[in-house]
């Protein structure tokens, strides 16, 4: 068995792109999606159609829960522009993914953590994680906000870092990293900064070698990231624009 496992596109059309034509090339079973689609100044209606007619197994994450709540009052401008760019029938959509998915037999999907779509499971955000903010979580505290996970392989998002953690005795914990955006600023919990260090989008490759052992690829595929960060610039998001481009913030 061969996963491949895409998170946080962010509504980034090409960066998408590029990733399938990856996995296509590379070959997988399966190919799952750990949540937040289409939220950003880019294409999320289109990346909503492209998603939609793949049929992947999908969970939704914090952004399609913040993208919904613009039905009520006006959210950030990342999820005001996907919110007012998507169709009815798109938000529909969004509204009937599940937070968790076991897409396979010892394997789940969550977006954060378990019990959170706002809280990083590979990452901590603290006043020890020096001038970014956030720093790679310790053994012990992911084990913690995991207790109970009886799989073997546990697939994240959220955090837009590729990362693995062997707990022992399992699960062994992927992050795929982020198809869509390198980096970015965030306040939750305390102000931290995301630098991935490259433009390139993320993905991982999960194979099943039996007996509860998984091989793991985190993988960086090129696309054009310039005409993403054309595409922010022309939307008002010279933020992103930055981001898109560098992978730095
Ligand atoms: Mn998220």
């Amino acid at each position: 068995m061969r996963l491949a496992i895409v998170s946080d596109i962010h509504g980034n059309l090409p960066a998408l792109d590029a990733v399938l034509a990856d996995i296509a090339r590379r070959g997988a079973d399966l190919t799952v999606d750990c949540g937040d689609l289409l939220s950003g100044p880019l294409w999320p209606r289109e990346t909503a159609d492209r998603l939609i007619a793949l049929g992947l197994p999908t969970i939704r994450g914090n952004h399609e829960r913040q993208l919904l709540a613009c039905a009520e009052a006006p959210g950030t401008a990342a999820d005001q522009y996907a919110f007012e760019q998507t169709t009815p029938a798109q938000r529909d959509w969004l509204a009937a993914l599940p937070a968790t998915l076991e897409p396979v037999a010892g394997v789940r999907m969550v977006h954060g953590r378990p019990d959170s779509d706002l809280d990083y499971l590979l990452e901590t955000v603290a006043p020890d994680a020096g001038a970014a903010g956030v720093r790679p979580a310790r053994v012990d505290e992911v084990a913690t906000r995991i207790s109970g996970a009886d799989v073997e392989l546990l697939l994240c998002g959220h955090s837009h870092q590729p990362r693995v953690m062997q707990l022992p005795g399992g699960p062994l914990v992927v992050n795929p990293g982020s198809v869509g955006l390198q980096a970015y600023d965030d306040d939750h919990v305390a102000l931290h900064w995301v630098r991935n260090g490259s433009p390139h989008a993320r993905y991982a490759l999960c194979e099943s070698l039996g007996s509860r052992r998984w091989s793991i690829e985190l993988i960086a595929v090129a696309y054009d990231w310039n005409h993403a960060a054309q595409r922010a610039r022309a939307n008002g998001a010279a933020d992103w624009a930055g981001w898109l481009a560098s992978g730095l913030a």
